[in-house]
C-alpha cells in the first residue's frame, strides 16, 4: 500500500521535484481491486528521470527549468525560466507522454505541469493536450485535474482509442467529495464520454478509504456539477502554425 498522497507531496516537495502519481489513493475512480491492476498502462517520454525523448522527427526535452517539444522543423512547446518559486502562476511540467490520444494515428503530446502549494491544492496539476491534425498542426487543450499519470488514460469502452479521466472535488452543503469524469478527445476538443459504466464517479472524502459512488447527491446535483467541469476544458489556436516558426510558450 503506498504511502498517503499528501505526504508524498510533502516529500517531494522537500527534494525539489512534484510527485505525478494518479488518482487519491484513498479514493480511486474505479474498485480498489481493478485500480491494483492498472498501474504501468501508458509510461511518460520524459519526467524527472528521463529528460530526452526522440521519435521519428519528435524531440522531447525537460530540464528543471525548461520543456521543448520540437516535431521536425515545428517547435510544438517551449518554455523556459519555470520554476517551484512561480509555479502558482505559471506551472512547472514534469512530465510528457507521446501517444495518441484521439485515434487518428498521429501522435499527440499530453503535457502535465504541477503547480506547486500545500494540502489539498498541491494535488492539482494542468494538463496540456497538444494534438496533431493531419496539416501538422497542433490544436490545444487545457484543464485542471488531481494527480494526473498514464492511468488516466485508458480505453474504458473497448473501442480501442483511450478515454481522459478529469479528476477534481465537489463541495456539496453537507459533505465533500473527489469526482471523476471521462472524456474522449475528438476534433481537437474533449466530449463528455456517456456509456463509459461507473462514471462519472463521486466519491465522498470520508474519514475512512471510500471507492464507492455516493448516493447522496442528486442527478441535478451531478449534472449541474459536469456541466461546470465541461465548461473547465478550454480549447486553443493551434500551436506551431505552420511558416511562422515561433515559438509557443505555454502560459
Ligand atoms: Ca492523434
Ligand atoms: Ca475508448
Amino acid at each position: 500500500m503506498k504511502a498517503p498522497a499528501l505526504t508524498l507531496v510533502l516529500t517531494a516537495a522537500m527534494f525539489g521535484s512534484a510527485p505525478v502519481d494518479a488518482y487519491i489513493e484513498e479514493y480511486p475512480p474505479f474498485s480498489r481491486q481493478e485500480t491494483s491492476g492498472i498501474i504501468g498502462v501508458l509510461l511518460p517520454a520524459v519526467d524527472a528521470d528521463h529528460a530526452r525523448y526522440s521519435s521519428g522527427a519528435v524531440r522531447v526535452r525537460l530540464t528543471k527549468d525548461s520543456l521543448l517539444i520540437r516535431d521536425g522543423r515545428r517547435t510544438v512547446v517551449d518554455t523556459r525560466r519555470h520554476g517551484l518559486d512561480t509555479a502558482a502562476e505559471r506551472p512547472v511540467p514534469v512530465e510528457v507522454y507521446h501517444v495518441d490520444i484521439d485515434g487518428d494515428a498521429d501522435e499527440d503530446f499530453i503535457v502535465h505541469s504541477w503547480y506547486g502549494g500545500t494540502g489539498l491544492a498541491s494535488l492539482t496539476y494542468r494538463v496540456d493536450m497538444y494534438l496533431r491534425q493531419t496539416d501538422g498542426r497542433y490544436a490545444r487543450v487545457q484543464y485542471e485535474t488531481l494527480q494526473p499519470d498514464g492511468r488516466d488514460y485508458r480505453d474504458l469502452d473497448g473501442d480501442g482509442v483511450p478515454e481522459v479521466l478529469v479528476t477534481g472535488t465537489y463541495f456539496g452543503k453537507e459533505h465533500n467529495y473527489y469526482t471523476y469524469h471521462a472524456y474522449r478527445v475528438r476534433g481537437g476538443r474533449l466530449h463528455r464520454a456517456v456509456g463509459v459504466t461507473g462514471l462519472p464517479k463521486y466519491v465522498w472524502m470520508t474519514t475512512k478509504p471510500n471507492d464507492k459512488d455516493t448516493t447522496l447527491l442528486t442527478p441535478r446535483e451531478r449534472e449541474a456539477h459536469s456541466r461546470q467541469v465541461d465548461a473547465s476544458i478550454r480549447t486553443a489556436p493551434p500551436a506551431g502554425s505552420a511558416g511562422l516558426g515561433r515559438p509557443t510558450t505555454v502560459e
